[in-house]
């Protein structure tokens, strides 16, 4: 199958600039970029999908450039809503270093990293406008989905001009680097057409860029939100067990579109999949090679055998195989505790806010619903200490099937 076939075939095509992209894409090795502004200190899953696209297009022997905006993050893409809260540029800075670094290590070590601050802080305003402002009409900037949405709501001219700094991004890297491509998601047609715009009017030459869907959830949600928080690619901020918990929970009926848009599994492989998921649902295989594919690509496969075994041991309740690093990262997100040596299991029950009163621990207890470090306990005089403890510092205990708390000795 040819790179164009199989990008329709994984439904990443949504808007394309000119159906010679085919071509572009099939019968040619080009230079193509795809940007992202360092509005937060990591990128998210969101961000991944289009990273495995640029990828995707790598394998086939086109040339990625990986932008990260140092200007653009500097001024915020106008969002649909509202008018973005300005960042600092120390934090512009801070976040931007941390990103080059995620996207670098995606590539393995070998992504063509640029920052559209090189070309733009020296840019003075008169210049701009006459290089750059000059051959784009506002009429046609008022055209554009974001803007008009915006008009109702006010946009302040930084915003409003935004367009303008990536367009001319475009055309830089066009000049510089020969790069003909851009790809992006589909929130950026309008910045994409504003970059093949100036290349057209100012060199007189043809230039092209295709947007990715925005990947959706059955319901129409953004894909990639954990409760409402995004799941980053930075492991200190989404352990590999929170991403493979997200995604071996992803919805059944989206399972093998996502298989399309986040693996690189061949088409034969995932539709062997897609066949065994039809007819035994209940062995979750597709499920588990999603998240197999995604958290080895992103984190390597030692992480990846690290969420399973952490899943493995919560759903067996056998957590006395887990190391103490592994027992913090299944369950950074229970209620967390720190107690002193040698305390009655009764008073430990209380003190966590676990039971509230002594006659509730004692239900509890004797009706079986505590267990410690997966072992039931009906003792209600049981001494909690070190010596109980995993690793000689936690003890995990559970209540009823699901309420979990973690206890550190002190
Ligand atoms: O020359 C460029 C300068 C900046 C950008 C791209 C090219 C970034 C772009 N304007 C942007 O805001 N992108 C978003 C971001 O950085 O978070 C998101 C898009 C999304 C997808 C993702 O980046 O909203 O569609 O493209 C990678």
């Amino acid at each position: 199958m040819n790179l164009y076939e199989d990008l329709v075939w994984r439904g990443l095509i949504k808007d394309m600039s000119s159906p010679l992209i085919k071509d572009k894409l099939n019968k040619e090795k080009i230079t193509f970029y795809w940007g992202t502004d360092p509005t937060a200190d990591s990128l998210h899953l969101g961000h991944y999908s289009s990273l495995v696209t640029a990828k995707r297009l790598a394998k086939y022997g086109h040339h990625p450039i990986l932008l990260v905006g140092g200007a653009t993050g500097l001024i915020g893409d106008p969002r649909p809503t509202s008018e973005r809260e300005i960042i600092s540029k120390e934090e512009v800075l801070k976040n931007l270093d941390g990103i080059a670094k995620q996207v670098n290590a995606i590539f393995d070590g070998k992504a063509e990293i640029v920052n559209n601050y090189d070309w733009t802080c020296n840019i003075n305003i008169l210049d701009f406008l006459r290089d750059v402002g000059k051959y784009i009409n506002v009429n046609y900037m008022l055209d554009k989905d974001i803007i008009r949405r915006r008009l109702e709501t006010g946009i302040t001219f930084a915003e409003f001009a935004y367009t303008l700094i990536q367009g001319n991004d475009f055309l830089h890297l066009f000049e510089e680097k020969n790069c003909v491509m851009q790809v992006e998601g589909s929130d950026q047609w309008g910045n994409i057409t504003t970059g093949i715009d100036l290349i057209r009017k100012k060199l007189d030459q043809v230039a092209y860029g295709f947007t990715m869907p925005l990947i959706l959830d059955k319901n129409g949600n953004k894909f990639g939100k954990s409760e409402g928080n995004a799941l980053w690619l930075d492991k200190s901020k989404t352990s590999s067990y929170e991403l493979y918990q997200y995604l071996i929970n992803v919805d059944d009926e989206m399972v093998i579109h996502y298989l399309k848009v986040f693996t690189f599994l061949s088409k034969e492989e995932i539709e062997k999949i897609a066949e065994s998921h039809s007819l035994h649902p209940e062995l979750r295989e597709a499920h588990k090679a999603l998240a197999r594919e995604i958290i080895t690509d992103l984190h390597g496969k030692e992480e990846y055998d690290k969420a399973v075994k952490i899943s493995e041991a919560l759903f067996s309740g056998n957590i006395k195989e887990l190391s103490s690093n592994e027992i913090e990262i299944a369950f950074k997100n229970v209620p967390h505790y720190e107690i002193s040596n040698d305390k009655e299991l009764l008073d430990v029950l209380i003190e966590t806010e676990i039971a509230t009163s002594k006659r509730e621990a004692r239900e509890f207890v004797n009706g079986g619903a505590i267990s410690i470090n997966g072992d039931i306990i009906k003792k209600e005089d049981m001494v909690i200490n070190f010596d109980l403890a995993l690793d000689h510092q936690f003890i995990v205990i559970r209540r009823g099937k699901k309420k979990y708390y973690l206890i550190k000795i002190v």
